[in-house]
């Protein structure tokens, strides 16, 4: 049997993937409510594939717990935030979970972290706890991406750190059940870095898209234009300039490089910095525009998007957020705010309703590339926009 440990993003998709491939599953978590939440059949997120993934799943037999079970395999997928200020890591979740686990486990037990780690962080603070007990363990960082997480939970490679080849070879097949993509097995060292370089690369691409937007603003010139052109030569491929960028893992997970090794990690911070900085810009956007057409009520302009990126409804380090907080500071109130996937009201002036909000507003500033809003730009006629995600054809619209 498998005790998968921690319910959210990465570990109800694992658990409920096991199960659904014949393998026993308790999934555990010490959140009361999302636990009895799965257990009357009701997700506590949206991902394409998750709905019916579940059903097989409870129809497999998978269990739902507040408490760790004896078990000879665990999966730990808690989350692992950093410190704002000193950049590390706050390992507290993935502590407490072993801890847990080593008061029930057997002999021989394999705990496999899945949460994504700052490098050193097992030997630092994992190992210390599990050294008086008999068990082995692994770190198998998971990879998947929101939005297309089904697919990519089956058909991406896999990393398996490990110190026993023996107990590589055993994850490695229970892996394999489900999942079709390499699956390399190598020691966990390298398994926690690889997994923080993967996201730290995409972090510094992304802002160099970013940084070519501000470049190409000031000189007055189409980013995108030149981004569309240069991806023409054969090893040239920039990514999409935005809002900024963020989720809990590429707006994280860089930090945690940052933070151990300040002086050595420059490309890596000034990334970070570039893409913070991007919410702030956007900002200074929508003053120049609302300038620029003779708008003073900021109470007339609309955020269109709350969450991190389109079609999730994951709202962690999200620009929008952060251009909001950034806004309070310059005491600038009343923005209003529409995300058709946020349902609950988590910031002022929120709409649930995309024709009210229009109706409300006269400048709508895209910031997340929503299906909604692809499938609805006649809706938009009459507004100023200002489009950060470069979905709208450029006549008559505003940029980055
Ligand atoms: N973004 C841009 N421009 C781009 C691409 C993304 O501004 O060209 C922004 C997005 O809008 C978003 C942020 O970056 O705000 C991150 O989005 P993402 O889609 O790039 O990545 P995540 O955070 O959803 O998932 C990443 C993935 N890592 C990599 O692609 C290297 C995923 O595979 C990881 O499993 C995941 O982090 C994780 O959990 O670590």
């Amino acid at each position: 049997m498998i005790n998968v440990i921690g319910l959210g993003y990465i570990g109800l998709p694992t658990a409920l993937m096991f199960a659904s491939h014949g393998v026993a599953v308790i999934g555990t978590d010490c959140n009361k409510k999302l636990i009895a939440q799965y257990q009357a059949g009701i997700l506590s997120f949206e991902e394409k594939g998750l709905s019916e993934l579940f059903k097989t799943a409870c129809n497999a037999g998978i269990r739902f717990s507040c408490e760790c079970q004896r078990s000879e395999i665990y999966i730990i997928a808690v989350p692992t935030p950093y410190d704002k200020n000193s950049k590390k890591i706050d390992a507290s979740y993935v502590v407490n979970a072993i801890k847990e686990v080593i008061d029930i486990c057997p002999d021989e037990a394999i705990i496999v972290v899945e949460s994504t780690v700052a490098p050193g962080t097992i030997d630092k603070f994992v190992r210390p706890l599990v050294d008086s007990k008999n068990v082995n363990l692994v770190h198998a960082p998971e990879r998947i991406i929101p939005g297309n997480m089904m697919f990519e939970l089956v058909n991406n490679s896999r990393t398996i750190g490990v110190d026993d080849h023996t107990v590589g070879s055993k994850i490695k097949d229970l892996y394999a059940i489900f999942c079709k993509g390499d699956i390399i097995v190598t020691d966990i060292r390298t398994a926690e870095m690889t997994k923080v370089v993967e996201n730290t690369y995409r972090d510094i691409n992304i802002a160099y898209a970013n940084e070519l937007a501000k470049i190409c603003r000031f000189d007055n010139l189409d980013v995108y234009e030149i981004i569309r052109i240069a991806n023409k030569h054969p090893r040239v491929n920039i990514l999409n300039p935005g809002p900024g960028v963020g989720g809990h893992c590429i707006s994280v997970d860089p930090w945690f490089l940052v933070g151990d090794h300040p002086g050595l990690a420059n490309i890596i911070l000034a990334a970070r910095k570039i893409n913070d900085s991007m919410p702030e810009f956007v900002l200074e956007r929508i003053y120049i525009i609302m300038q620029a057409n003779g708008m003073k009520d900021i109470t007339k302009v609309g955020l269109y998007g709350l969450t991190y990126k389109e079609n999730v409804c994951d709202v962690r380090e999200s620009p929008t957020l952060q251009m909001i907080d950034c806004m309070k500071k310059h005491l600038a109130n009343g923005i209003k705010v529409y995300d058709p996937y946020v349902k609950d009201d988590i910031v002022e002036n929120q709409y649930h309703n995309f024709e009210s909000f229009l109706y409300d507003v006269d400048m709508v500033v895209i910031l997340v590339a929503h299906d909604e809003i692809k499938q609805n730009i006649n809706k938009l006629q009459g507004k100023i926009l200002l489009d950060t995600c470069n979905i709208l054809p450029c006549d008559g619209i505003y940029k980055l």
